[in-house]
């Protein structure tokens, strides 16, 4: 671009160019008048000066990345994003997707919520009237104190919601605080089996991986269920450390994986395909493998482990063969001996060929393995994370340069300060997935069943709920028809405040609806990165449209309400108090700008150095021990067994022989997983993270579905027999349900598994035959908890695939 235009940059070719380009913003008055040149053209719009603002996305993506909002006459005329112009051609630029280009789409779509509604017809049908603010606010208000009053405030619950990012996301949560609290949540719906297993292993001190840069060190890497291609989209996250990792390392690359997933598209010999939910059969199968060839690191093993074999197990476990190395070699658990045979007909890759990557693992160091969060969620995702971290134990590629302790790579950003929510009173806590059930027999709920914590048991169901960006209550969440009947009922959760900016599933469940504004509509500020750090303080594009407001807006009106405004703002409005948070992260780390000059900037980039996990234990375990009970990395947990004890599990979410959940990283065949389909629905059914929508975000965009569309991943293997070709409609269903979706009929799925993108609008008819012809996989997914962590086990469904 400069070769051809060196003196013409893109901000002064608008300024030359300025009334043709205010003349294609409102083509409609230019027809009018009849001309296209002098005297005709409107005054105001040929006067119409271009104003620029920083933005930033503030969906769930780790991407976050920078927009720029061009504004003429106080509306949006387009949107794009850090450029070269803003930095040197080399530098790292934090460019957004096309999702985020497109957020003009959004903003101004015909679809967007204007104004305060409530709902008028059934639950979950979508029928709404258009009410006043103080309407609005006086119901939900109302409604809140006779739920606090008749069940507690432990009945009052704020859903798990990811739509908004920002410094100031929580002020739902602040103003409940306020007036007593409400019942808390633990888990999220991204990590919850690794999460609850990686303590048990590393304690917190050894959580976090190494980055990606770590990698180039590296002469072999292993990652098991991540695509940064599709994940970590945009100019300067992972995405873009993953495409430097490939020009720059000497490594040899291989990514398991059921699909072959955007990242290794064009490196087809860099996929090694495997059935989904069987990652930990194969690291037995290797485990087998190196221990038959001496190739396990029996020094790092017997210094930094516990649990590996007889010697570094816990005295009072001694002599039981309850050693990892005892489970491998069929001594102990299920007396099955791991061998590359056993893995290969679990795994489906052939014998030689888990021998041959054993080989390779055993003998070429520095290794770097590294997991996304895939594998994890799945019905049997605790023990396969575990499973994959126990990889780089057995071999000793922990803590040095060029490997990883087997979790996701090291994300950094810079210093940053969220608004203090306050103190809640209630400290019961829930899992989040299992709020469906807190709603329909929250009572029945205790700690040995449900993992309730900071109580034994629930005292009360859920009342009332604020879902605030939010599309968990139903599309995201699990299990949609069974969701759709729970929430449909008034008798069960009494009423749902939703905020929005369209109309989503979960929306439609909604008693009130309040419409809000983009954090790009409002001043903002956030702090993302991968191996580099960015932060975005972003200002609003444009006045409020509408009747649109902030939720910090919100939130004090619902203060005021209850005579806590006061308490709730302290007299700062939202713009104050994120210059008043900004100023406490620069005190952390002062190289920060000022913020004027944060404002004029947008963009701020930090430079971070390369992160190697485990580093200081690996020079020095004595000094440096983790916080596990044995202050060592524990292959075997004491801990895990004496947590779980007494706890009351549905029968099979135990391993054949076990009465209790194994507390060694073993392979556990899943629950409606490959090794447990039925002559009914004889299909595994996975799904993953689609590069399209993040989860229902944009989902709804004609534009964006017409590039990327809902499409289930079917083997010809699987298709032929069935009479299925590329781009039929099929019907994917199982018991909890059907949708209809497009066929992807390719060898990039494994063969008896099918593949559906999760994120899909649902759409179907609730009243009629409950079809869902948006395609979301969670119409599939059970709402049934994966056993240790509770967490949604949604990449693990069985299915059958039928012609529509
Ligand atoms: N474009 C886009 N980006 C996103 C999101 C989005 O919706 N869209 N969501 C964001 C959020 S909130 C999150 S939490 C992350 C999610 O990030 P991840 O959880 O890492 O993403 P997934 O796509 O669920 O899984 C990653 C890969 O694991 C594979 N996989 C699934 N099951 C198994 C298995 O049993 N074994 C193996 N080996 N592989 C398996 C999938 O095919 C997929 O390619 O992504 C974030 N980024
Ligand atoms: N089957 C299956 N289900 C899954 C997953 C999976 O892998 N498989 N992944 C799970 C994961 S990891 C996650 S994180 C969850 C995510 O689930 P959610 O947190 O529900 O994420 P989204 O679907 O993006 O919904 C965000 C909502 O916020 C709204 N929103 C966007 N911007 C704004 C705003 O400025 N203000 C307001 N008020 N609203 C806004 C959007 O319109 C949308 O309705 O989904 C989970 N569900
Ligand atoms: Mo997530």
């Amino acid at each position: 671009m400069s070769d051809i235009m060196p003196s013409l940059s893109r901000r002064t070719f608008m300024k030359t160019t300025g009334a043709l380009g205010a003349l294609a913003a409102v083509g409609g008055s230019v027809a009018a008048t009849n001309t296209l040149f002098g005297a005709g053209v409107p005054q105001a719009h040929a006067a119409a000066e271009e104003t620029v603002t920083w933005g930033h996305c503030a969906i769930n993506c780790p991407g976050r990345c920078s927009l720029k909002f061009h504004v003429q006459d106080d509306e949006v005329v387009w949107v794009d994003t850090y450029t070269s112009k803003d930095a040197g051609f080399d530098d790292p630029q934090p460019r957004a997707c096309l999702r985020g280009r497109s957020y003009r789409r959004w903003l101004a779509s015909p679809d967007r919520i204007n104004y305060p509604m409530k709902r008028v017809g059934k639950r979950g049908e979508g029928k709404y009237e258009q009410i006043s603010w103080d309407e609005a606010i006086d119901l939900a208000a109302t409604k809140l104190k006779e739920v606090i009053d008749k069940y507690g405030n432990e009945a009052v619950y704020v859903p798990y919601a990811t739509g908004v990012s920002a410094t100031t996301s929580r002020p739902f949560n602040r103003f409940l605080n306020l007036v007593g609290g409400y019942l808390n949540f633990y888990n999220s719906y991204s990590t919850a089996q690794i999460s609850c297993i990686t303590p048990y292993m590393y304690g917190s001190k050894g959580n976090g991986g190494s980055s990606f840069k770590t990698a180039e060190d590296a002469k072999l890497v292993l990652i098991f269920g991540s695509s940064p291609t599709e994940t970590r989209q945009g100019g300067l996250t992972t995405h873009y450390d993953w495409v430097h990792l490939r020009e720059r390392t000497g490594a040899k690359i291989y990514m398991i994986d059921y699909r072959m997933n955007d990242s290794i598209s064009g490196h087809s010999e860099q996929w090694l395909p495997i059935n989904p939910g069987t990652d930990a059969a194969l690291v037995a199968g290797i485990a087998h493998y190196l221990i038959k060839n001496d190739l396990v690191d029996l020094d790092f093993l017997h210094t930094y482990c516990q649990g590996y074999d007889e010697e570094t197990m816990p005295e009072a476990y001694k002599g039981k063969n309850l050693s990892y190395y005892s489970y491998i070699m069929g001594e102990g658990y299920d007396k099955v001996e791991k061998t590359p045979e056993w893995a290969a007909k679990i795994t489906g890759i052939p014998a030689e060929r888990i021998e041959e990557l054993a080989e390779e693992i055993g003998t070429t160091k520095p290794l770097y393995v590294n997991q996304g969060w895939g594998p994890q969620r799945r019905s049997n995702g605790e023990w396969t994370a575990w499973a994959i971290m126990a990889l780089p134990c057995l071999v000793g590629q922990i803590g040095l340069p060029g490997t990883n302790n087997g979790t996701r790579e090291d994300r950094t950003s810079p210093a940053s300060v969220s608004m203090d929510a306050g103190k809640n009173p209630v400290k019961t806590s829930i899992p989040c997935f299992l709020f469906t059930d807190a709603i329909d027999h929250g009572t029945e709920m205790t700690a040995k069943n449900a993992g309730v914590k900071n109580a034994d048991a629930l005292k009360v169901n859920i009342k009332y709920m604020i879902n605030y960006a939010g599309n968990c209550l139903t599309n995201q969440h699990s299990d949609i028809n069974k969701a759709h009947d729970v929430l449909a009922d008034e008798s069960k959760c009494e009423f749902i405040l939703g905020i929005d900016t369209v109309m989503c599933d979960s929306l439609k469940y909604s008693d009130v609806i309040l419409p809000d504004l983009f954090r790009f509509e409002q001043t903002s500020q956030i702090s993302t990165g991968s191996d580099t750090g960015y932060m975005i303080t972003g200002t609003a594009c444009t006045s409020p449209k509408f009747e649109r407001k902030t939720a910090y807006e919100m939130a004090t009106l619902m203060a005021e309400k209850f005579g806590v405004a006061d308490e709730f703002t302290e007299g700062k409005t939202e713009e104050e108090r994120i210059k008043e948070q900004y100023e406490k992260a620069r005190e952390k780390s002062p190289k920060l700008p000022t913020w004027d000059e944060a404002v004029e900037m947008g963009v701020y980039i930090e430079e971070h150095a390369p992160v190697v996990s485990m580093k200081k234990f690996r020079d020095d375990p004595v000094a440096n021990k983790l916080d596990t009970p044995s202050g060592k990395i524990e292959i075997f947990s004491e801990k895990l067994l004496e947590f779980t004890e007494g706890w009351e599990l549905e029968a099979d979410d135990t391993l054949p022989g076990l009465d209790t959940m194994p507390p060694i990283p073993v392979y556990l065949p899943e629950w409606y997983g490959v090794e447990n389909t039925t002559d009914e629905y004889p299909l595994a059914l996975s799904g993953f993270h689609y590069r399209g929508r993040i989860h229902s975000s944009w989902g709804f965009m004609p534009e964006l579905k017409e590039v990327n569309p809902q499409e289930a991943w079917i083997n010809p293997v699987d298709a032929e027999p069935r009479g299925i070709e590329q781009g039929d409609t099929v019907r994917v269903k199982n018991e909890f349900g059907e949708i209809e979706l497009l066929a992807k009929v390719t060898p990039r799925v494994v063969p008896g598994t099918v593949a559906v993108s999760q994120g899909a609008w649902h759409d179907a008819d609730m009243a009629g035959d409950r079809v869902d012809k948006g395609g979301s996989i969670n119409t599939l997914t059970t709402q049934r908890p994966s056993p240790l962590s509770k967490g949604n086990p949604q990449h693990t469904n069985i299915c059958e695939v039928v012609k529509a």
